[in-house]
């Protein structure tokens, strides 16, 4: 499924080929620092995506779009927990970066979601991503693949499969 336009694919390619040994991705006044993801079981449907991304500019900007190679789909999704109840929704308005700020998409919070995995995600892999910023543009990362479970804080994206 192709999801991006060409113009959004040939500055993917061209940021991805400065970054290539880093692990820390700029895009104007953002740093993203070690985006990763987490090794999925053989038929995993789904995955989550995490990243810490930092505002040095005095003007907020918004998260707006994901979209991958690796996946049938891809949103922008908030998990919350309730009563000990795990729900989680797709933030249609995107996320936003307050000036001066970082937001942190991680287990139990914000994330990445893809849906429909191509293949599984193998510890060790790099899963490139395009994050679509409304003022910074289209930032490609590569998010490195942990350990199944990693840095968990006890939820995880099962519950996705049956959507
Ligand atoms: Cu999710």
């Amino acid at each position: 499924m192709k999801l991006w336009k060409s113009v959004a694919a040939a500055a993917a390619l061209t940021i991805a080929s400065l970054s290539a040994f880093a692990h820390d991705y700029k895009a104007g006044d953002l740093t993203l620092n070690h985006p990763w993801t987490r090794a999925t079981p053989p038929r995993a449907k789904s995955g989550g995506g995490f990243v810490e991304i930092v505002n040095t500019g005095s003007e907020a900007d918004r998260l707006i779009a994901v979209s991958s190679d690796a996946a049938a789909k891809a949103e922008l999704h908030q998990m919350t927990v309730n009563d000990g109840v795990m729900t989680m929704r797709e933030l249609e308005g995107g996320i936003e970066i307050p000036a001066g700020e970082t937001v942190a998409l991680q287990p139990g919070g914000l994330h990445i979601m893809f849906m429909g995995l191509n293949h599984p995600f193998e510890e060790g892999a790099r899963v490139p991503v395009v994050l679509t910023f409304e003022k910074a543009g289209d930032v490609a990362l590569e998010l490195a693949v942990e350990k199944m479970g990693a840095k968990s804080s006890g939820g995880d994206h099962m519950g996705h499969g049956k959507n």
